[in-house]
């Protein structure tokens, strides 16, 4: 390549230093220039396809000019960079983000209006980027939304899924899994950078270095090559753009021409496909671990690619490498990207040549880590015989961290086997397995669960003889936290207004603990009215929303209680559904008089099962099994509406959360790590039906338990309780026999198909403690009701709760991340622009 000439002509520099225009005249121009150079439509064939494409496009120009300022002002300052590595990124649309984010909104509905679109239905055209499963990957989603808003140097890493998250469809009350072909349109938030690649090896074997025992060269037989595509993050209020590095899997070289030459086609592009399946598909799992060998090469192309950018990054400093945990955090975002850890080991020593010691010095200093989950499927584990099949290197290193660690623990505790067994990385079973978790602990200086009952259950768990081995310090909490831009700003405007009202300003979309002044409106008269009637507009426009994607009628003046998430089950949406079938079976019961006197209830579900969780699927059928038989009831009408909504997405979240009345974080207590829809959905005025787990806890001690209904067992009676039920045949009480007596006359359908359900409560020892949980659930959803009948206290708590939901701003975690983690300080790139 040419070398770079340094830039002689001031006219240059200048104009890649001045903003584009902020005038409608300049938008418009920008406008239709995309749509006839970059779509070659003119104005006349300009459809809301394009109209979105063109105006997407022009405010990209911005973004990517923003973002080229900041990358060259963090390089010249020198700035230490946080890198957060993360299989999954859940980022929703962009569009009204980044028009929000430049305040250009305005502007943008102007241009588009005066060409006859909506800009609500401009930004309708947009395809969500779903590559995430759920609250991991939206976690990290947020927590880039967060640096560049908070000026941090910070970009996320992660891989560029052909295929995001399944679209799902609902056909006959089954969930049935479709691609989700997000790139067949053009893709204007992501730039590609064919200049930035970088060869990943595989298999192959190991030469010994003659001089030194411990390098090797490693002789690989497979080289793919990863290509980045960098997704621009708007800051808010801030010049400052962030960045989504996401690595693509590149096929042009593996094209075999002398077997197409020879007639052989299908030969000819085979190592294309072997190549290209690496980042097609987002692994669809959500807690739990498949364990498939094309994941553990999926993860490795990930840990590699990132690490030589952050390696090539770094040398232009001209530093020496033991320098770089003072210009580079690494914070793997879960298991899934711990094969960083014996990555960097490998570039260190066997390609920068620095001893053992020094290498493990810089890379436990580099790298910290977040758990996320401590159920036992979820536990990433490999094969020790297939990583040495497909990483002979990292298996070789992960034995001699394992070796050295072994080596540390056996000097403090002589002759304790069984702690040298419980803390080993490599666990003894059949075949050996690498425990990531614990490789990922051994190589981190911190690790952080992502909710204070969380953080404690993982010290007294998984991670039990760490802390022992490694000290308390190591183990910290930091409680998860949502984007107030998406979460409030974005996706609830009539809300959003009357804060700004409040507060006197936007500041608080930057700075939640502004939300206090809330508390001082409470008792206006005319602001509880205002906030009552966004709640009831936000109601109006996912009843909407509901009737588009179900064909199912609803009134916005019942209640509206929603569960939206993942579904799994210890979240639990088998208790909800039979809290519902208890529900109709009690109006059945009533007489046409009593059921008058009853509060309409709407009761929302959406969530996706992985593709191969059986029990969830079938989860999923049950509802829509008791929808439509509920639905069309004309005895019950109005009174109760059961509604999946399908295709669960961050835009249907957007829908959804703000219209919410009562929202459902029900799992069972001690399993949700932290949850943060429980967060989003208060911040947005919603009040929490939920169990003592998780973010709920400290929800609670934030707003006020008054303003939270909680129920259920607590964390430390769990074990107990399971145990009993091992041996003791669980008793349903009178309400759940009711509901299970209901599914098995087959009220709604076959009930063989759902006699599964009900076996693992009956006969399966109940291990998510239904029975346990259902009386105290059935009371609380009677405590709802009478609550949700003084619409005066409601709108109290209501308002009273978003006031005090600053602590879950995503900004919070992430400022606390950086000091006490991260180490590393905001560097605002320009002027504030609030
Ligand atoms: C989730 C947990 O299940 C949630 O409790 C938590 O709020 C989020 O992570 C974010 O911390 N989680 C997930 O979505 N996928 C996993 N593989 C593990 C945890």
């Amino acid at each position: 390549q040419g070398k770079t000439p340094a830039c002689e002509d001031n006219e240059f520099r200048a104009y890649s230093h001045s903003e584009i225009a902020r005038d409608a005249a300049t938008i418009k121009n920008s406008v239709v220039m995309h749509l006839t150079t970059t779509f070659l439509r003119t104005p006349d064939s300009m459809d809301s396809g394009h109209a979105y494409l063109a105006s997407a496009f022009s405010v990209r120009d911005r973004l990517l000019q923003r973002w080229n300022l900041t990358n060259e002002y963090h390089s010249n300052i020198g700035a230490k960079t946080i890198y957060y590595m993360s299989l999954e990124f859940l980022v929703g649309r962009t569009f009204d983000n980044a028009l929000l984010a430049l305040q250009l909104r305005d502007e943008y509905a102007g241009v588009l209006g005066d060409v006859g679109f909506r800009l609500e239905d401009i930004i309708d055209e947009e395809r969500d980027a779903a590559l995430g499963n759920g609250g991991l990957g939206r976690l990290a989603a947020c927590y880039v939304d967060s640096m560049a808003s908070s000026n941090y140097p910070g970009w996320g890493y992660g891989l560029r899924y052909r295929y995001g998250m399944f679209q799902q469809q609902i056909i006959n009350g089954y969930q049935v899994e479709a691609p989700d072909c997000w790139l067949d349109s053009p893709n204007p938030w992501e730039f590609p950078r064919a200049d930035v690649t970088y060869p990943v090896k595989f298999y192959g074997h190991l030469v010994r270095d003659p001089e030194v025992s411990y390098r090797y060269k490693w002789e690989s037989n497979v080289v793919y090559d990863a290509m980045a595509f960098d997704m621009p993050v708007p800051g808010y209020g801030t010049e400052n753009v962030g960045n989504i590095r996401l690595w693509s899997c590149k096929t042009n070289g593996l094209f075999d021409l002398n077997k197409f030459n020879a007639g052989d086609y299908q030969g000819a592009t085979g190592g294309q496909v072997a190549a290209q399946i690496l980042t097609d598909v987002l692994y669809p799992n959500d807690n739990t671990n498949e364990g498939k060998e094309l994941r553990l090469r999926q993860e490795f192309l990930f840990c590699s690619a990132t690490l030589q950018d952050i390696i090539a990054r770094f040398k232009k400093t001209g530093k020496p490498m033991t320098q770089l945990p003072e210009l580079a955090a690494i914070q793997l975002n879960d298991t899934h990207p711990t094969l960083g850890i014996p990555e960097l080991m490998r570039i260190l020593i066997d390609e920068e040549g620095l001893s053992w010691d020094e290498a493990w010095d810089t890379t436990t200093k580099t790298f910290a880590f977040t758990n996320h989950t401590v159920l036992p499927e979820a536990m990433e584990k490999w094969p020790v015989p297939m990583m040495d099949k497909i990483l002979p290197r990292h298996m070789g290193i992960i034995y001699d961290i394992n070796l050295f660690f072994l080596q540390s623990v056996e000097e403090r505790f002589p002759k304790d086997r069984e702690l040298l067994r419980n803390i080993s990385i490599i666990e003894e079973s059949n075949s050996q397995q690498v425990r990531m978790a614990y490789l990922a602990c051994v190589g981190s200086h911190k690790v952080n669960g992502v909710a204070a009952i969380h953080s404690d259950i993982i010290k007294q768990t998984i991670f039990k003889d760490f802390v022992r081995i490694q000290g308390e310090d190591k183990f910290i909490n930091k409680t998860n936290g949502v984007s107030p831009r998406r979460w409030v700003n974005e996706c609830n405007p009539d809300m959003s207004r009357l804060i700004t009202e409040a507060v006197g300003d936007r500041s608080w979309i930057n700075d939640l603990t502004k939300l206090k002044v809330l508390e001082s409106k409470v008792d206006d008269k005319e602001f509880r009215q205002s906030w009552w009637e966004a709640k009831q507009k936000n109601k109006a426009r996912l009843a909407e929303y509901i009737l588009a994607t179900t064909g199912i009628n609803v009134s916005p003046d019942a209640l509206f209680d929603v569960q939206v998430k993942r579904i799994h089950e210890y979240k639990r949406q088998l208790m909800n559904i039979l809290g519902v079938i208890y529900r109709y079976h009690r109006l059945k019961q009533m007489s046409a008089a009593e059921r008058t006197k009853e509060l309409h209830r709407v009761v929302v579900f959406a969530g996706k099962a992985a593709a191969g969780y059986w029990v969830a699927k079938q989860v999923i059928k049950l509802i829509n099994s008791v929808a439509e038989v509920v639905n069309s009831d004309e005895e019950i009408g109005d009174v109760l509406k059961v509604v999946f909504i399908p295709d669960y997405s961050v835009t249907a979240a957007e829908y959804i959360i703000p219209a919410s009345d009562i929202s459902q974080h029900i799992s069972t207590a001690g399993t949700e790590a932290s949850g943060t829809s429980n967060m989003k959905f208060v911040l947005n005025g919603g009040i929490i039906l939920g169990t003592v787990d998780g973010a709920n806890i400290e929800i609670g001690e934030e707003v006020g338990e008054e303003q939270i209904f909680f129920f259920g067992c607590l964390a430390h009676e769990v074990d107990e309780f399971r145990h009993y039920l091992r041996f003791h045949q669980p008793k349903p009480d009178e309400a759940l026999q009711a509901a299970f007596d209901m599914i098995q006359s087959n009220t709604f359908g076959d009930a063989h198909i759902f006699q599964p359900l009900i076996d693992a409560v009956l006969c399966g020892g109940d291990v998510y403690l239904l029975t346990v949980d259902f009386p105290s659930y059935v009371e609380a959803h009677k405590a709802v009701e009478a609550a949700y009948r003084q619409h005066d206290d409601w709108v109290t708590k209501s308002i009273l709760s978003v006031s005090r939901m600053a602590k879950f701003s995503s900004d919070r975690a992430v400022q606390e991340y950086a000091e006490e983690i991260w180490n590393i300080e905001p560097a605002p790139v320009g002027k504030s622009t609030v």
